[in-house]
């Protein structure tokens, strides 16, 4: 039983390159450069993060595997309603592959809990790969994709009876400011009751030099994967950044818990974008900060919980104390 709602059409290409144009444009022009890792996902982008999440130095995706399935009944039981017959929606926002979440889905559908799986991702094509592979592996899930903006997903569904509990794997939160990430979750908080419940992946703080090597891999993945947004840009806004000329460059900042990546020109250059007719100037050394990917304390993901006007209700990590999801309630 799978459907696939698109609330809105697709916005056509022409909006989606103007937007990445203006974002481009304004990013270049500030004093210190940046660019957004939303950019990062086109389809070769996802392909390299799919490679990522495999190496052995990028401990986060495995770390949140081995928790899920330790914990999974657990986790299970927090994010249903006490009474177990009663129907509820288990929203994923941004669902990949799935792999992770068909632990907890193997786990809902053998305890006869009563519930529909909402994946939601702006990618049609990652919604409706996921509920195909859903309706082979698992024929008696009730799938129904959301192909939508993860805050408008929510308001939609809000507006449908019963409970809702949300998925947020991955420490995907870590890629926010933290600015922008209060805004989020509050966006996230605002359609939900007291009975819903979040169920959010952080990255823990942990031994600098191993977050430091997760984004810094030795078979040189990761930096394919920055510099791949150079090559997103190339044919997307017809720059003509030269590959060669640029490099990944990335740190872990044990004080503000954050790994920072950037792009880094080898020497003096200027990259024209034709769909703005503009030119940046480049210094030799000079750096675009393109992601943050922030870890956390458990006291900070208290604090920001609250903040947010939700309350952490229950920490599930791993033996080594690498990752934390955590279940929270509005
Ligand atoms: C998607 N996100 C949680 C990844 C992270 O770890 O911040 C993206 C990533 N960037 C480099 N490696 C992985």
């Amino acid at each position: 039983d799978t459907s696939v709602l698109p609330p809105k059409p697709a916005a056509p290409a022409a909006d989606a390159t103007d937007a990445l144009a203006r974002h481009v444009a304004q990013g270049l022009s500030r004093p210190q450069k940046t660019l957004s890792s939303m950019y990062f996902y086109d389809d070769e982008g996802s392909r390299l993060f799919q490679q990522i999440m495999a190496l052995p130095e990028y401990y986060p995706t495995r770390t949140e595997f081995g928790l899920l399935t330790t914990h999974r009944a657990a986790i299970a039981a927090a994010l249903c309603p006490e009474r177990a017959d009663e129907e509820f929606f288990l929203l994923e926002l941004g669902a990949g592959d799935g792999l992770k979440t068909k632990i907890l889905l193997r786990e809902l559908l053998a305890g006869g809990a009563n519930f529909t799986y909402v994946p939601v991702d702006i990618s049609a094509a990652a919604v409706e790969g996921l509920a195909a592979s859903l309706r082979q592996e698992l024929p008696a899930l009730r799938v129904e994709g959301l192909v939508a903006e993860y805050a408008q997903a929510l308001a939609l569904m809000a507006a449908r009876p019963g409970r809702k509990a949300v998925l947020f794997l991955g420490s995907t939160i870590g890629n926010f400011l933290p600015t922008d990430r209060l805004e989020f979750l509050r966006a996230l908080v605002r359609p939900l009751t007291p009975h819903d419940r979040l169920l959010i992946g952080f990255d823990l703080q942990k031994d600098p030099r191993l977050i430091r090597a997760a984004y810094d891999d030795s078979q040189g993945v990761t930096a394919a994967f920055n510099l791949n947004l150079l090559r997103r840009l190339n044919r997307e806004l017809g720059t003509d950044f030269d590959l060669a000329r640029w490099q990944h460059y990335t740190d872990y900042d044990p004080l503000s818990g954050a790994v920072r990546s950037f792009l880094v020109s080898t020497q003096p250059q200027s990259v024209t974008v034709a769909a703005l007719g503009q030119t940046f100037d480049f210094a030799a050394w000079e750096a675009i900060h393109t992601e943050n990917s922030y870890k956390f304390t458990p006291s900070l993901i208290t604090s920001i919980a609250a903040e947010a006007g939700l309350e952490a209700q229950r920490f599930f990590t791993d033996e080594q104390q690498y990752f934390a999801d955590v279940i929270l309630s509005p």
